[in-house]
């Protein structure tokens, strides 16, 4: 009976659109939160800025599973009479016992919206009383879980007063962010884009902050000005040491918001930001996820999310008033993140970032089509092989970790699009691709697959796939980059187009080193004149 009522919010705003599981699909299994999900039950709030599909099928899960146990060892508690019994349910691991979990303060997530786009999420997450369904495939499973541990949303253009009085409540004790790479409104220089405009509108006023940057800067205003301790600011990007970006980010914003220094200081004085690596593969939802759900589990969600099985959190352990106990549902917290987030993001989302353009000029449009055909793979495999010499200080088997991702690419259950992993090409190899390159020319190894790589981005920012086709781009710096590569393509040995790309995404430094420009420039020609497919059979130019 608990559960039936449990799931009525979202029946109630889409009739008929929860039903009974009927005999032919038992098979497939469906979790729903099994905890009290009035907000007025939450002792401490995370505010999560950016709630988008990677949110909801990763922190948001954590959560929920992290309720999920604590409500059971409530609830044994309870049972009891309060003496202590063994390990709550729910994941495992953390060695904590039933009990503490149990008399852990209740968390909860309230999402924030600062971008046009969000108010879709925010009219479909309010429609369903914020619960959403995680679709989880792979060759082995089919699993939906109605997810509750977002509990509130704010939409700061709707009520930027009430946004900013939430964030410095004293209840709010982290603030997270999944805004994308290009969310933290970083210069090429690495300190923050005060020519963005995000930045330009909130350095004037603050009153209703339209950068993540600028929202959380008012929030830590104002707590300072109230004595109260500051919130943790915990970046979930794929940008490596996210902490110290985002520290960054808010040190220059704050220096330049009040020049006295003062406020400045005491950011960085009092707030923590501690690192993360994040990782789950989360594709766009489509329709087509939404049919899957309404056949297999007879549940229709307006906007739900489809992932892979596989999920990875590694957290710096790092808080200055207190954080949940996710290493109870399988997250792990380190002292030091750093040597994982490079890990990830040289292997894995270095690797989908070569996949993805060459894989396209190639014809492939899904990620996992892409990876079938052995050319790619070998070539994400040697690719992967290339930048491992920059990969260091880990407690994970690499070489099992590196198989794991070619079989994670080629789940053909999710079908990640090619175009998703294609966006903002620019942002993501500044954080993926840069730092290895430069690395590895500096010790003197092979940069071959990494240039192939960077020269089928220039490829594909011409515009134009190799039939001529058009390819619609989507990068803050489209305008310039698809202007460079295009002149690259139609003139003949326009070299030093070539290199003002490379200058153009990825800094002076990048174009200083003589090796990356002359191999990206022969890949690029090879491309040029044979195609990516003769290409990548003769392995490339050199
Ligand atoms: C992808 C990531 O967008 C991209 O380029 O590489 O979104 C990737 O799927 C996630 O980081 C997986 O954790």
């Amino acid at each position: 009976a608990r559960k039936k009522s449990l799931l009525l919010p979202i029946c109630q705003a889409n009739l008929p659109r929860i039903k009974k599981l009927s005999e032919a699909n038992r098979w497939h299994e469906l979790k729903i939160p099994g905890y009290n999900r009035d907000a007025s039950t939450v002792d401490c709030w995370i505010m999560h800025i950016g709630v988008g599909g990677f949110h909801r099928s990763h922190q948001a899960v954590y959560l929920d599973e992290l309720l999920t146990a604590q409500a059971r060892a409530r609830e044994s508690l309870h049972a009891t009479g309060g003496s202590s019994s063994p390990k709550a349910g729910g994941g495992g691991g953390g060695g904590e016992s039933a009990e503490s979990l149990a008399k852990d303060p209740k968390w909860g997530l309230c999402g924030v919206g600062l971008m046009p786009f969000d108010t879709k999420m925010r009219d479909a997450l309010r429609n369903q009383d914020y619960l959403y369904t995680v679709l989880t495939r792979s060759s082995t499973s089919n699993a939906a879980r109605v997810v509750g541990s977002m509990m509130d949303y704010v939409y700061v253009p709707d009520q930027p007063e009430r946004a900013i009085q939430r964030v410095s409540d004293p209840r709010t004790k982290i603030v997270s962010l999944t805004v994308t790479e290009k969310g933290y409104c970083q210069a090429t220089d690495g300190g923050l884009d005060f020519q963005n405009p995000l930045i330009q509108h909130d350095l004037k006023d603050l009153s209703c902050p339209s950068s993540a940057i600028g929202f959380i800067t008012a929030g830590l205003i104002r707590r300072r000005d109230a004595n109260q301790v500051p919130f943790t600011v915990m970046a979930c990007d794929n940008l490596p040491e996210n902490g110290i970006v985002a520290r960054r980010m808010v040190l220059d914003f704050a220096g330049r918001y009040d020049p006295s220094g003062a406020l400045k200081e005491w950011v960085e004085e009092n707030v923590c930001f501690p690192s993360s690596m994040v990782d789950r593969i989360t594709p766009q939802t489509g329709p087509e996820h939404r049919d899957i759900l309404a056949q297999d589990f007879l549940l229709l969600d307006e906007w739900p999310v489809v992932a892979e099985e596989f999920r990875q959190w590694v957290i710096e352990d790092k808080f200055s008033c207190g954080r949940p106990r996710f290493e109870h549902v399988g997250a792990m917290f380190v002292k030091d993140v750093h040597s994982y987030e490079l890990m990830k993001l040289r292997l894995l989302n270095g690797g989908h970032g070569v996949l993805a353009y060459l894989g396209y000029l190639l014809g492939y449009r899904f990620v996992d089509d892409a990876v079938a055909d052995v050319l790619v793979s070998s070539f994400l495999r040697s690719y992967m092989d290339e930048v491992t010499p920059t990969v260091k200080n880990v407690r994970i088997e690499i070489e099992r970790y590196k198989e794991k991702i070619v079989e994670r690419f080629g789940n053909r259950f999710i079908k990640d699009k090619i175009a998703r992993i294609a966006e903002d090409g620019s942002t993501k190899f500044y954080n993926t691709m840069r730092e290895s390159v430069m690395e590895l020319c500096d010790r003197g190894l092979h940069i071959h697959h990494c240039s192939l790589g960077l020269a089928g981005w220039m490829r594909y920012m011409a515009a134009e796939d190799e039939q001529g086709d058009p390819i619609e781009l989507k990068d803050p710096k489209s305008g310039a980059l698809s202007k460079l590569a295009k002149d690259a393509l139609s003139k003949p040995n326009n070299a030093r187009c070539i290199t003002e790309f490379l200058r153009n995404a990825f800094g002076d430094e990048f174009v200083s080193i003589d090796r990356i420009v002359t191999e990206v420039t022969l890949s690029f020609y090879a491309l040029k004149k044979i195609g990516s497919k003769e290409t990548l059979k003769s392995g490339g130019p050199l």
